[in-house]
């Protein structure tokens, strides 16, 4: 008897939380994530599906016999650092809750359905947000991706080929071959359900965005005995840029954010000699993501200029803007609405496989945080909503 999505939840609530704030901490291949993995396992082995993992490490469990027309349903496992319980695991449960509620409604499937679960969607340890679904669809080469490193310096290739269990050949995916559907559950990271009083909403279209790196260097000095006059300090290119960004996204609807930096040396007596930061940038179109990253990096070289340091801004990952095929969801109830938010789904569509994705509502509005949440009845909402698409797509 396969758990139902209750105690679904109950397994994966206390995997990878922090008991300091309640968050968690799934990065890609580390114990916690790894922990989770497993459990797909167990949950994929209770009703009966065969599990494939690829080259990379993402799973599907399969419903039914190999073909060419299959229906992939799924999400992620991993979080971002000190995340929610819900962003990326919602899609899983829902995902083999609705092909349980499929089972009871006697759908015999005319096409394989698939439960997938995509690692390091978030890019929370290197670097690349959606880079399993970004291997699996081929849009990074493994040649690239092998050489990425998370924080330690510690090598995606090292990782993937030693620690992976159930990978037969390292750097490779035929996961997506006969995929010719997905529909991605997940919960909203906004409050737009919320005020239209729906648990569940379709999406739209996923805004382009994209990361960058800004490398800033200067100099590193005493911090009582240089003059104010005489340094070159990284830290106020580094801050004067980060405002110019906020100013800029601000003044033309758009967003940008520097979440995450480092500081050498970082020490509170000494000048740095350098500083990188991370600029999430996202916008309406494309247009507007590249006008918004240009005016960011001109900003930051004439503040460079001013305080004697220099800058340099590397594109680490870019998606362009993604539209959901809406014959995927056609005459549903639901409200559609465009998300800012990245997804595996955006990077199966726009490798050619048609894509759609549900929201289900979150009462809080907020994500990346753990102050996300969705609410049971709503859950259990997404669950019936997604099951009708896939007996849509897959019933006879
Ligand atoms: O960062 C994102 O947009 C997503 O939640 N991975
Ligand atoms: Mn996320
Ligand atoms: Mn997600």
């Amino acid at each position: 008897m396969p758990d139902d999505l209750e105690q679904m939840w109950a397994d994966l609530a206390p995997v990878g939380r922090s008991a300091v704030s309640g968050g968690y901490f799934r990065q890609p291949f580390l114990d916690a994530e790894r922990e989770l993995a497993a459990w797909f396992v167990e949950q994929a082995a209770a009703r009966g599906l065969a599990v494939e993992t690829d080259g990379f490490g993402n799973q599907v469990a399969w419903w039914g016999p190999p073909d060419h027309d299959a229906v992939l349903t799924g999400s992620h496992l991993d979080s971002v650092l000190d995340g929610g319980a819900y962003d990326g695991p919602l899609g899983v449960v829902s995902a083999f809750a609705a092909l349980d509620l499929l089972r009871e409604r006697g759908v015999v499937p005319r096409r394989r359905v698939g439960v997938a679960a995509f690692v390091e969607e978030e890019g929370s340890r290197f670097g690349q947000a959606c880079l399993g679904s970004r291997l699996a669809t081929g849009a990074i080469s493994w040649e690239t991706a092998r050489a990425l490193r998370d924080r330690d310096g510690v090598a995606l290739g090292d990782v993937v080929e030693g620690v992976v269990e159930g990978v037969v050949e390292g750097g490779s995916s035929t996961l997506l071959a006969g995929v010719s559907a997905y529909v991605e559950l997940h919960v909203e990271q906004g409050r737009d359900l919320v005020d239209r009083g729906e648990p569940v909403g379709v999406a739209s279209e996923i805004w382009p965005h994209g990361r960058w790196r800004l490398d800033v260097t200067g100099e590193a000095n005493h911090a009582g005995s240089t003059r104010m006059e005489d340094r070159s300090d990284p830290m106020l290119t580094y801050a004067m840029t980060a405002l110019a960004a906020n100013k800029r996204a601000r003044l033309t609807g758009q967003r940008a954010t520097f979440g995450r930096v480092e500081v050498t040396p970082n020490g509170t007596n000494a000048i740095a000699s350098r500083v990188t930061a991370w600029l999430d940038a996202r916008a309406s179109t494309d247009q507007a993501l590249a006008d918004l990253v240009a005016t960011v990096e001109r900003q930051a070289v004439e503040r460079a200029g001013r305080d004697g340091t220099s800058v340099a801004l590397t594109a680490e990952s870019v998606s362009a803007a993604v539209a959901f095929d809406p014959a995927l969801t056609a005459g549903r109830p639901w409200p559609v609405l465009p998300t800012q938010a990245g997804h595996d789904a955006g990077i199966l569509s726009a490798a050619g496989i048609p894509s759609a994705m549900l929201f289900v509502r979150n009462p809080t509005g907020v994500s990346h945080s753990p102050a996300e949440h969705a609410e049971t009845a709503d859950c259990l909402a997404g669950v019936v909503a997604l099951a009708d698409v896939l007996e849509g797509l897959v019933g006879r």
